[in-house]
């Protein structure tokens, strides 16, 4: 099963926004965010869990304890039930438009009677939205542009999700008499930002049992096909997920072919087709005899069309196929190239675990390098000061000896202001071992004042990673409106590093975006932006869209060994 917290960080976030709504008093939403966070964070499983040790979560007190107990013995928490009671039922539909606040939510279902998406995207079209105050044309695009994004999302689930439930069912499937081979195949394979549905194919000789295992899973909450050597069920969040069982012998080409992408398989079953061969998902054939040429395995598969294997993140149809003909493949970035992450937050601002929490899982996982960038004072609901990340810098220099194998740079998550200013003068800057500066606020700038604000933080010497670029949340808050292309053009031109931020719910830059600022010469930081140790798992998503976007570890500044990167790191 998965675990309990992501489900109680979902409650108790739903309580904070509700209560951001229908309480007065600013302070008490926050303590429930900050105790959702936590428990998201918290490396346990809080499954059966007394008040006692859950307590012991960072940020948990009584009264919040005494709702994740309710929630974990009774599935649901009363108060919250009390305030989504007071919330009409109208607001609730309008706020899940991205970007569309409670306040607006309330003002546009009071003031107009609009109770539901398809009724805000009416009336805006009529122009009956525009005379209400706080809609200006501009808000108006905003809005539209997130009606459009829920459209488009609809029916499919962040990578992250969908890779979960993945795991759940194969760990489960794994274990039963019969089974050979397991594995993910589609859009999870290849590591897409959102996923439709998730195809599991296994190896064996006896379907049965293991749809039958498949399809009363516990996970499961509605079974859609129970077949011979197909089964579909629905679990959490409303996901499909596909099983098929397959011979052993035709594994390989059963795996290209449910992999995908389709487009990258119609490229490669016309190549078949032009030698007088077929490819299926049974095998590769000479189309005149009917002959088996290849099947069990995808090399051999790729092999017999005269193709090196290609990754399966980059069958996309985007030129991998030319380019493995030509013997021009990518040697793609691996997590196991990763050398430090660059982007990381403690419990001195939003983050849940504490300096020294954050540094030993870090040693954990290897690393050569870490860096710690906690926000800056200009986000002023994290309340950072001068002071405060002085004395994290003396923490962190003296925790040095502790970690001989892994270099701890001081660093702090800057923000860009509307004017492309930063929170520290430049002398102050000079002191960080590494800079992240990243859009915070002001999301809905223009095109011409956002691209010059973000360009300023770019051409700053002090400034060595620019953090999640376009802001955009998968399935959520859409980008920021920017000329790339300018943006790409100063970074290559300046080596300020973009990232990739690794969180399934960002993916910022994405895989075109990567794609297109390689060709500027751009370098990368695959960064998890961990608030909690468990985060720093999210790099192999980062990875994955790095991959995505053709990156070789050449390209990506965490890959490099320290010297190469402390070189990188002086001020222009
Ligand atoms: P999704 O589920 O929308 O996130 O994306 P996929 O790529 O997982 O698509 P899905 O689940 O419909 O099918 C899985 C794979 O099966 C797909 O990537 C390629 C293969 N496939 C499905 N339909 C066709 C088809 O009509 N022709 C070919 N050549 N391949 C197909
Ligand atoms: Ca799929
Ligand atoms: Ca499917
Ligand atoms: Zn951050």
């Amino acid at each position: 099963m998965p675990r309990a917290n992501e489900a109680i960080e979902q409650a108790l976030l739903e309580f904070a926004d509700l209560l951001s709504i229908l309480s007065e008093d600013p302070f008490k939403p926050r303590a429930y965010e900050k105790a959702a966070r936590a428990v998201g964070g918290y490396p346990e499983d809080l499954t059966g869990k007394d008040l006692k040790e859950i307590l012991e979560v960072p940020g948990v007190g009584k009264s919040i304890g005494d709702k994740i107990h309710e929630f974990l013995t009774s599935g649901t928490i009363t108060e919250l039930e009390a305030l989504r009671a007071q919330i009409p039922g109208g607001v609730r539909d309008l706020m899940t438009v991205p970007g569309l606040g409670p306040k607006k939510a309330f003002a546009l279902h009071g003031e107009l009677g609009i109770g539901s998406v398809d009724d805000l995207a009416i009336a805006i079209g009529e122009g009956r939205v525009a005379g209400l105050k706080g809609f200006g044309p501009k808000t108006q695009e905003n809005i539209l542009r997130g009606i459009t994004q829920i459209a488009s999302a609809a029916g499919r689930v962040t990578l992250g999700v969908a890779m979960d439930a993945a795991k759940d069912v194969i760990a489960r499937l794994r274990d039963l008499p019969g089974v050979g081979k397991i594995a993910y195949a589609g859009s999870l394979r290849r590591m897409c930002e959102t996923i439709g549905d998730v195809d599991i194919l296994v190896a064996s000789r006896h379907a049965a049992p293991i749809m039958d295992g498949f399809v009363t899973h516990p996970a499961v909450t509605r079974v859609l096909g129970h077949g011979d050597t197909k089964s579909s069920v629905l679990v959490e969040h409303g996901l499909q997920v596909d099983l098929r069982v397959i011979p052993a012998q035709v594994w390989g080409a059963a795996m290209i072919y449910f992999t995908g992408s389709k487009a990258h398989n119609v490229r490669i079953r016309e190549m078949a087709v032009r030698v007088g061969l077929k490819l299926n998902e049974y095998g590769l054939f000479d189309a005149k005899t009917g002959e088996l040429l290849a099947a069990k395995t995808e090399e051999a598969v790729y092999a017999k069309l005269g193709l090196p294997f290609i990754e399966p993140t980059l069958r996309e149809d985007r030129g991998e196929v030319e380019a493995a003909l030509a013997g021009a493949l990518p040697d793609l970035i691996q997590e196991r190239d990763i050398r430090g992450d660059l982007h990381t937050h403690t419990d001195l601002t939003d983050g849940v675990a504490s300096l020294e929490e954050m540094l030993d899982a870090a040693a954990a996982r290897g690393y050569a390098y870490l860096a710690v960038t906690d926000h800056a004072p200009d986000l002023a609901m994290q309340r950072m000061t001068t002071e405060k990340i002085l004395d994290q810098r003396e923490r962190l220099r003296a925790l040095q000896p502790r970690h001989p194998a892994m270099k701890l740079l001081h660093g702090a998550e800057l923000n860009i202001g509307p004017e492309g200013e930063l929170d520290w003068p430049d002398e102050f800057l000079a002191g960080f071992d590494l800079t992240v500066a990243s859009v915070h606020s002001h999301f809905t700038q223009s095109r011409e004042e956002m691209t010059r604000r973000v360009l300023r933080a770019i051409e700053n010497p002090h400034v060595h990673i620019i953090g999640h670029l376009t802001t955009r949340k998968v399935g959520g808050r859409p980008p920021v409106d920017l000329d790339l292309e300018a943006v790409f053009e100063a970074a290559g031109r300046t080596g300020t590093a973009l990232e990739v931020n690794a969180h399934p719910d960002r993916l910022d830059l994405k895989d075109e975006h990567i794609l297109w600022a390689k060709r500027h010469g751009v370098r990368f930081a695959i960064d998890t932006d961990a608030h909690a140790t468990t985060h720093l798992d999210l790099m192999r998503f980062g990875v994955a869209t790095a991959q995505r976007g053709w990156l070789t570890k050449a390209d990506v500044i965490n890959a490099w060994p320290w010297s190469k990167l402390e070189r990188s790191l002086k001020p222009r």
